[in-house]
């Protein structure tokens, strides 16, 4: 604990004073376009960022100002997402599709700007359109101002993003539309680390490629591991290393040593690892968790890279063994549990004791039937008995800075309720399809508990805030209890994240302050769950003054004529 205090003051210092170099202006031009890539012994057209698959990774120190334009060359209309930036007063660069902006549309563009003030550690970026996201994404990486000899751990040698992501060989916009239909088996054709799919994909003879990370024996590296797949959350391990846990969504964490990481779609992780194995190769291994079994088709949810020393993965195989870690079951969610469970924050934060609001949200999907002048039945997912359904004609937040939420966009705005109906039965039943929202008073200290189905079927839901950092002070299996669990509740080191895994059969609890004026989705990150309605939007008033109320939109925010 000392430890903590003594960073969190040098934090403080850093932060506050930055002697060191100026915030600098980040720049970068991203051109959206389809290519063709070759996987699975398939052609298929994606759409990615400057014809890269992971897309560029955007590098910036604390304090940064970063401009982004986006050039649409592609054939779908998309959105950039900059995922866990908090985007304090400039929600309008939140990048969420029909929530703060329209989709910039084929051959026009937008420029992104936003800053990351306050902020260390790793994030990313991703496409928030339909299921593009699965190949525009990339990592978002803010180092400390001072330079990487102020981490709050030992200094790394290198700095390598990992990003875990799919294949999946498929037009990603009819995707999405075939979310809903519950008989349809969605399993991408592989998992894949920054890009490769790895060998255990063998297409007639064609073995596809390992992403190789090349070491140093007595090397230090900092591993930044983003979970940027559109389906489940995966187990990460090296054979014959160690890892030591320092961050998780942009925010230190202390020091934590274990051989298995858990991360969930929309999560990210940074590791050290230490190349102290014996000279050799070893599989680093990203092997998806289902809890409702395993998928047999074996590498739908695996990938294989490879840790090489001496560079040896690049000499022409010469039979050397390569060392295979040994992988948790497919279906065993209490690592993952845990693995959470045992995160605490490196700084010890003022956790804010009055609350004000108190929401209590049950999050489940199911095979049920959507109300509407004709009701539509098939997979569906909800919260609090609400499936979120998107504005069709502009985005919620020019709405509601205009003061025309009602008239403009929706025709079926709902007031989402702070508690479920009562007898509500989990994935079962009749739900209403409506643009949900939650108004919130600016400086208003929130409570969330959040319910997963405590019966199978049940799946655990990666929920992501959009602008803000909440506290997690518990989790837990089974219903909540009000009287029992807030006994257990973690105030002094609580981890401080963006995305709340809910556990499979559990509950997780998160309190926040709203300080940031603006329409900020809170979403599954299972892509299927969202499309199917897993979202509301919570609306956050003006603060009183000039400096708590959301500027005019940039000019040339992207308008929502002819969006059809
Ligand atoms: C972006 O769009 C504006 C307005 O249509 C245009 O003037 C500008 O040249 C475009 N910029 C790029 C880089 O395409
Ligand atoms: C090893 O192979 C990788 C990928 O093909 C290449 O980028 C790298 O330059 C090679 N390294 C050496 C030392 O040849
Ligand atoms: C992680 O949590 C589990 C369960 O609370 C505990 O048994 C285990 O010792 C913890 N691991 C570490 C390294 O603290
Ligand atoms: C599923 O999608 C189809 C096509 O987009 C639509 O017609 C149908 O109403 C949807 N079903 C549900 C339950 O939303
Ligand atoms: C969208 O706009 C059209 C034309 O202005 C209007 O007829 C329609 O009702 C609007 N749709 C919604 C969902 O508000
Ligand atoms: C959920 O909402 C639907 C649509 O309004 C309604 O028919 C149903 O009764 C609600 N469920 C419960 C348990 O109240
Ligand atoms: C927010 O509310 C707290 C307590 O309710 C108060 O002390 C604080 O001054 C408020 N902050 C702002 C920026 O309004
Ligand atoms: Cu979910």
């Amino acid at each position: 604990m000392a430890v903590g205090v003594v960073f969190f003051l040098f934090l403080v210092v850093a932060l506050a004073t930055a002697p060191g170099g100026d915030a600098a202006v980040v720049e970068h031009t991203f051109i959206v376009s389809q290519m063709m890539l070759n996987h699975l012994c398939n052609n298929t057209p994606v759409i990615v960022v400057n014809g890269q698959l992971p897309g560029p990774a955007i590098e910036a120190s604390e304090g940064d100002s970063i401009v982004v334009h986006v050039i649409n060359k592609s054939p779908h209309g998309v959105s950039i997402h900059w995922h866990g930036v908090k985007q304090q007063l400039n929600c309008w660069a939140d990048g969420a599709d029909m929530i703060t902006q329209c989709p910039i549309q084929p051959n026009k563009n937008f420029t992104y700007r936003f800053n990351v003030i306050g902020q260390e550690g790793t994030l990313w970026w991703h496409a928030h359109v339909a299921c593009l996201r699965a190949t525009i994404h990339g990592a978002l990486i803010i180092r400390p101002r001072l330079g990487s000899s102020s981490y709050p751990f030992h200094k790394p040698d290198k700095e390598i993003p990992i990003v875990i992501g799919e294949w999946w060989g498929t037009d990603l916009v009819r995707l999405d539309k075939r979310f809903n239909n519950s008989n349809f088996a969605y399993v991408p054709g592989s998992s894949t680390i920054n890009g490769k799919l790895g060998d255990l994909n063998n297409c007639f003879g064609f073995i596809e490629e390992n992403y190789i990370l090349n070491v140093e024996h007595g090397k230090t590296y900092l591993l930044r591991i983003v979970n940027a797949a559109l389906h489940p959350q995966y187990y990460y391990k090296i054979a014959g290393h160690m890892f030591t846990v320092v961050a998780a969504d942009a925010n230190y964490v202390k020091p934590y040593m274990t051989d298995t990481i858990a991360i969930a779609p929309g999560e990210t992780v940074d590791v050290l690892v230490v190349a102290n194995a014996p000279p050799g190769m070893y599989y680093m291994v990203a092997l998806g968790i289902m809890s409702l079994g395993p998928i047999t088709e074996t590498p739908a949810f695996i990938s294989r890279g490879i840790v090489s020393y001496n560079n040896q993965a690049n000499a022409t195989s010469d039979g050397t063994p390569i060392m295979v870690p040994e992988m948790p079951d497919q279906r065993e969610e209490t690592l993952a549990f845990y693995f959470h469970d045992n995160l605490t924050s490196l700084v010890h934060h003022r956790v804010p004791a009055d609350v004000d609001e108190r929401l209590f949200i049950t999050v489940d999907t199911g095979n049920m039937c959507r109300k509407g002048s004709v009701p539509a039945c098939g997979l569906v997912s909800r919260m609090n008995n609400i499936s979120f359904q998107p504005p069709a004609n502009g985005s919620l937040l020019h709405a509601h800075y205009s003061n025309n939420m009602i008239n403009n966009v929706i025709s079926t705005l709902q007031d989402f309720p702070s508690r479920p109906p009562p007898r509500m039965v989990f994935n079962r039943g009749h739900t209403s399809k409506a643009t949900s929202l939650r108004r919130v008073r600016y400086n208003t200290t929130m409570e969330i508990v959040l319910q997963g189905p405590p019966i199978w079927p049940s799946y655990p839901n990666p929920m992501h805030l959009h602008g803000h950092d909440f506290f997690i002070l518990a989790q837990g299996h089974g219903r909540y209890n009000a009287e029992k669990d807030v006994q257990a509740y973690n105030l002094l080191d609580p981890p401080v994240r963006n995305t709340a895994l809910v556990p499979v059969l559990g509950w997780m609890v998160i309190r926040f302050v709203t300080r940031n004026p603006g329409v900020w989705l809170l979403h599954c990150h299972i892509q299927q769950h969202v499309s199917t309605g897993m979202a509301v939007a919570f609306v956050v008033e003006n603060g009183p003054t000039m400096d708590t109320t959301l500027p005019p939109p940039p000019a040339d925010y992207p308008s929502c004529d002819n969006q059809n």
